[in-house]
């Protein structure tokens, strides 16, 4: 197995002293695990995309077990109110749920991507709404496919994505994922996919990784955090399960600016690594941290968005050169 003394928290991160920022206590309809959200600055404030599993509890579902996804918006990015209702995504027989969703502003108009698990298979989708009442799917990919995320301008005239496809069957029927990156015209139509991260490439994965929050541009490169998993066979009930063996912590690297398919710099080390009661010993899945939104505010701080133990949604800052920093400091 790994070295634990790996698993600790880059130095240069500061977790927000009063997380959780948002969980089910704020919802104001049925709501149990609020977790994994997007974030994006649009139209003057902060909006924040959640996802909200329900009817749930520890011992099992109490009634029909299922996932919607919430809105939240902000002043400041640090207090949150959730919006009334949920929004309804996709409808149709085929269609199971849709989660995970994140945001990205292009050209003045908002991008919500997000996983939709089908009755024949997991996919990424791709909406666009100009008001968070009205959406339109541009996009879904063939399964197995989900974490997509957008880049927040078109590079060399195309837009671009980070995908993570699911590639069971030429992997050895484990898990071992990795990220992609595709290219499209008009956000409808995708294709010219290349890799650009092994799960062998993270010295603290050893069973799959995966894009998280959208990739912020700096002057040195695409910086974007990732999610990398690792699984130890011992681990035995660590939540609601009985069973859950796997962590999730966060990683760190840049992009290339004008050919985002090169990592020019990633960090060896965990980014963020659970740690915290609310990450690491409450909740349905002890030792879950997912990003899904990073805003680089003018100052240069960076709000680092991540669900925490698949149960509530938290945040961390960090000073952008520090992050690149990290990236760079093993080349
Ligand atoms: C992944 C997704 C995420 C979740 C993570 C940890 O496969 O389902 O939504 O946060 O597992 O359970």
């Amino acid at each position: 197995m790994f070295d634990e003394a790996l698993y600790k928290t880059s130095q240069v991160i500061h977790r927000y002293e009063k997380n959780p920022i948002l969980s089910a206590a704020d919802i104001p309809y049925s709501a149990t695990l609020v977790f994994n959200a997007g974030v994006a600055k649009f139209a003057g404030r902060y909006v924040m995309v959640f996802r909200n599993d329900y009817n749930y509890t520890p011992t099992g579902p109490t009634d029909f077990e299922s996932t919607s996804i919430g809105i939240a918006t902000s002043e400041d990015g640090i207090a949150w109110k959730a919006e009334p209702k949920p929004i309804f995504l996709m409808e149709g027989k085929e269609f199971l749920r849709a989660y995970d969703p994140r945001l990205t502003v292009i050209e003045g108009r908002c991008y919500l991507c997000f996983a939709l698990d089908t009755r024949h298979g997991l996919r990424g989708g791709i909406a666009v709404t100009d008001d968070f009442v009205h959406y339109e799917i541009l996009h879904l990919t063939l399964p197995d496919n989900r974490n997509m995320v957008l880049f927040p301008e078109k590079v060399n005239s195309e837009y671009i994505r980070l995908d993570r496809p699911f590639p069971v069957y030429s992997r050895g029927g484990i898990d071992r994922f990795d990220i992609w990156l595709s290219k499209s015209p008009d956000l409808r139509y995708w294709g010219g996919s290349e890799l650009v991260l092994t799960v062998e490439e993270v010295p603290f994965a050893n069973d799959k990784i995966g894009p998280a929050a959208p990739p912020v541009k700096t002057g040195s490169g695409w910086l974007t955090t990732f999610h990398a998993v690792d699984i130890d066979r011992t681990r035995g009930k660590n939540g609601w399960d009985a069973v859950w063996q796997k962590r999730y912590c966060a990683g760190i690297m840049l992009l290339d600016l004008e050919d985002p398919s090169k990592v020019i710099g990633i960090s060896r080390l965990p980014l963020l690594t659970p740690e915290e009661k609310y990450e690491a010993a409450e909740g349905f899945n002890h030792n879950v941290i997912f990003p899904g939104g990073m805003i680089l505010e003018d100052t240069g701080e960076v709000k680092i968005y991540y669900g925490a133990a698949d149960t509530v949604e938290c945040m961390a800052t960090a000073d952008v050169d520090d992050l690149i920093g990290l990236c760079l400091e093993n080349r």
